[in-house]
C-alpha cells in the first residue's frame, strides 16, 4: 500500500475512534471509519491526486476530502489534535485490547482510573470489574483472553505490513551503484505469518553506502546500530530492519544463513560438519585447509551437502531435510499456478469497489476465472436480499467472458451457531459456488463449535469453508473447535478448506494446513478481496500454502475451470 494512503487512513481511523470515545455523533464516527477503509483500499497513491480525484474515492465527500488534503500537507488535522487533547492516552491504549470497545474503555478509565493494559489485568485479577455496570464474569474472561492475544502479538509485525516495508527498502538499496544483489531474508523470506524484524541482505564490494542509505531513509525513526557489516534501524511504525552487506562471492552462503530458520541452519551445519566442512555466512570451508568450496549461490552450497535447493518456506526443520534426501520435496504451488479466486466481495455488500471494477482488475492480474461471493442476508447489516443477489447474477452473466475471464456467481453464507446457513436449498442451488464462514458467536465451547463446523461440512450446498478458524491475527483467537474432526468431515464430504490470503487472517495457517493435509482434503487459496488492491494478497495465501507443503494439485483454484466445476458439482 502506498505510504500516504496508509498514514491518512490511520489518522481518519484514529479520529473515528476518538469521536466514539467522546460519545460524539455515531454517524460521523462511521463516516470516518468508512473513509479510512476506502483510503487504505484505494489503488492510487493519495498524494498524487487532486481535490476532484480525492472526492471520487468511495465514502470520501467534500468535507473528508478537505481533511485528507490537510493531512497530506501537515501530517495531521486540527480536529484530530483537539480530540487527542480531550482523551487521555490510556483510554486509547485500553481500546487496543480486543473485546474492549470505546464505551467500556472510557468507563474503566473514569470509574477505576485504569489507564494501561497491565493495570487492567491487575484490576480484573483483584475483582474490581465485578461490580461495574455492564461487566460480568464473561466480559472479564473475554478481556483477559484479549490481553493474551494482544501480548502474544506484541513486538511482531504482520506479513503484509512487513512485505510493504521490505519492498520499499529493497527497491531503494537495489538502485545504489555497486549493488550486485539485494533481497530480504529471515522469517519474511520464509513467509511466516508474522515476523520479529526484517532482515535485508546486500551483496556488494563496499558496505558503507548501503548502511548510510538505510539510516537516511525518511521513514527511519532511530538507528539502533550502525556498523560496517551490520546496521539496524527502527521505522516510524516501530519495525526493526537489520541490514547486512556481504561480498558478492559469499552471497549464497549468507542468504542461507540469514534466511534461517535457526533450526534448519543447525541441521545443515551438522551435515557439513560430518563431511569435514564448516558452514558459515561466508561460505562452506574445508575444516583442515580452510579452503572455501562453495558460497556463491544457495544451490551450490546445498549441492555440496548433497541436497537439492530447499524452498525457504520449508526451511523450518519440519522434515524438509529428510524429504530432500529421499527425493520427496513437494513441488510447491506458486502464484503463477493460481487460475482463479473463489471468495471476493463488491460494494453490493461491504466491498469498496463495484462489480465491474473488481472483475476488470481480476482479469488484468491474469485470472482465468473469478467468483463473486457477496455476504448473505443473515449478516443483517450488509442488507443482502434475494432480489439484489439475482440482479447481481444477471449483471455478472452479462460480464462473463470479460477479457476472456469466466465469472462464477457465488455467495458467502453465514454459519449460524447450530451450523445452519442463510437461504433455503432451492435458492442455494442457483449459485455456482457457496463459501460458508463463521461471522458471529465466536465464544462457543469446543463441542458446540465442532458440531457447528461439521454440520456446515455436511451441507451439500456448501463447497468451501471460509476462513475456517475465524482468527484475526493479533485481535481474535481461533474458534475453540476440534479441528481434526472438522478436517475429517471435510475429507469425507469433499468440502474445500479455505486458505484466506488476507494478511490479517491467513486462515488456515501453516500448522493447520499441515494437519488438514494429512486428512487428504483439498484447499482453495482465496483473497476474500474487499477492494482492488486486496487481489494482490494472493501471494500471502500462496506463501502460507507453501509453508503447509502444498502442491498445485492440492489447491482447487489452480485447476482448469472444467475440473473445478466437476468437483463442485460432485458434492
Ligand atoms: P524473526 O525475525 O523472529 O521473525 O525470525 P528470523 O528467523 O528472521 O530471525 P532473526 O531475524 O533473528 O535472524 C535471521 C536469521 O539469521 C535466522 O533465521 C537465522 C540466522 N541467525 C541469526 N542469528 C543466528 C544465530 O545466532 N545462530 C544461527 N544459527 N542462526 C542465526
Ligand atoms: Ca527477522
Ligand atoms: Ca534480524
Ligand atoms: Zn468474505
Amino acid at each position: 500500500m502506498a505510504r500516504p494512503n496508509k498514514d491518512v487512513a490511520a489518522l481518519l481511523q484514529e479520529y473515528a475512534e476518538l469521536v466514539r470515545i467522546t460519545g460524539g455523533d455515531a454517524f460521523k464516527a462511521r463516516a470516518y471509519e468508512k473513509a479510512a477503509r476506502s483510503v487504505s483500499g484505494h489503488p492510487a497513491d493519495l498524494s498524487t491526486l487532486d481535490a476532484t480525484a480525492l472526492r471520487e474515492i468511495p465514502n470520501v465527500g467534500r468535507s473528508i476530502a478537505d481533511k485528507i488534503e490537510t493531512c497530506l500537507a501537515t501530517g495531521t488535522m486540527p480536529e484530530l489534535e483537539k480530540a487527542r487533547g480531550q482523551i487521555p492516552d490510556g483510554v486509547r491504549r485500553l481500546m487496543s485490547v480486543p473485546a474492549l470497545g470505546p464505551k467500556k474503555a472510557l468507563t474503566l478509565y473514569e470509574t477505576l482510573g485504569v489507564s494501561s493494559v497491565p493495570e487492567l489485568r491487575e484490576a480484573i485479577e483483584a475483582g474490581r470489574l465485578r461490580d461495574l455496570k455492564g461487566f460480568g464474569v464473561r466480559t472479564e474472561q473475554n478481556i483477559l483472553h484479549g490481553i493474551d492475544i494482544l501480548q502474544a502479538a506484541t513486538g511482531r509485525i504482520g506479513l503484509g505490513e512487513a512485505t510493504d516495508t521490505a519492498e520499499a527498502v529493497v527497491e531503494e538499496l537495489s538502485a545504489l551503484p555497486g549493488c550486485a544483489r539485494c533481497t530480504w531474508a529471515g522469517s519474511l523470506r520464509r513467509m511466516r505469518e508474522s515476523v520479529g524484524d526484517i532482515d535485508v541482505l546486500v551483496a556488494s564490494r563496499r558496505s558503507a553506502p548501503f548502511m548510510d542509505a538505510l539510516t537516511g531513509l525518511p521513514y527511519v525513526a532511530d538507528v539502533i546500530a550502525h556498523g560496517t557489516t551490520k546496521t539496524s534501524v527502527r521505522t516510524v511504525d516501530g519495525v526493526q530492519i537489520d541490514l547486512r552487506v556481504v561480498p558478492p562471492g559469499s552471497w549464497g552462503a549468507a542468504l542461507i544463513y540469514f534466511t534461517g530458520s535457526r533450526a534448519h541452519n543447525i541441521r545443515i551445519r551438522d551435515r557439513a560438519h560430518r563431511r569435514g566442512l564448516k558452514l558459515s555466512e561466508y561460505g562452506l570451508f574445508r575444516t583442515g585447509s580452510g579452503r572455501r568450496t562453495a558460497a556463491r549461490t544457495e544451490e551450490e552450497v546445498y549441492a555440496r551437502l548433497d541436497l537439492p535447493w530447499i524452498p525457504p518456506p520449508l526451511r523450518e526443520d519440519r522434515g524438509e531435510i529428510e524429504a530432500a534426501l529421499a527425493g520427496e520435496l513437494p513441488a510447491l504451488v506458486t502464484s503463477a499456478d493460481l487460475r482463479g479466486d473463489l471468495h471476493t466481495h463488491t460494494d453490493l455488500t461491504d466491498g469498496l469497489a463495484p462489480l465491474e471494477d473488481m472483475v476488470d482488475a481480476a482479469a488484468r492480474v491474469g485470472l482465468e476465472y473469478y467468483a463473486v461471493t457477496d455476504h448473505a442476508p443473515d449478516l443483517v447489516m450488509q442488507g443482502m436480499t434475494d432480489e439484489k443477489a439475482l440482479a447481481q447474477r444477471d449483471r455478472l452473466r452479462e460480464l462473463d467472458g470479460h477479457r476472456g475471464m469466466r465469472l462464477l456467481h457465488g455467495t458467502e453464507l453465514n454459519i449460524g451457531p447450530d451450523g445452519g446457513v442463510d437461504w433455503p436449498p432451492d435458492f442455494l442451488r442457483g449459485f455456482d459456488v457457496c463459501v460458508a464462514s463463521v461471522h458471529s458467536h465466536f465464544q462457543q465451547g469446543p463441542e458446540a463449535a465442532t458440531r457447528r463446523l461439521v454440520t456446515a461440512c455436511e451441507n451439500p450446498h456448501i463447497h468451501i469453508l471460509g476462513h475456517p478458524t475465524t482468527r484475526i491475527l493479533g485481535k481474535r483467537g481461533p474458534l475453540d473447535a476440534d479441528l481434526d474432526a472438522v478436517f475429517a468431515a471435510c475429507a469425507r464430504t469433499g468440502t474445500i478448506l479455505e486458505i484466506n490470503a488476507h494478511p490479517h487472517r491467513l486462515d488456515l495457517g501453516d500448522e493447520n494446513i499441515l494437519r488438514a493435509r494429512r486428512h487428504g482434503v483439498k484447499f482453495a487459496v482465496d483473497t476474500d478481496a474487499h477492494s482492488v488492491p486486496d487481489l494482490d494478497n494472493r501471494r500471502f495465501g500462496v506463501g502460507t500454502a507453501q509453508r503447509g507443503w502444498l502442491t498445485a494439485d492440492d489447491i482447487v483454484n489452480t485447476w482448469p475451470l472444467a475440473r473445478l466445476l466437476r468437483h463442485l458439482h460432485s458434492r
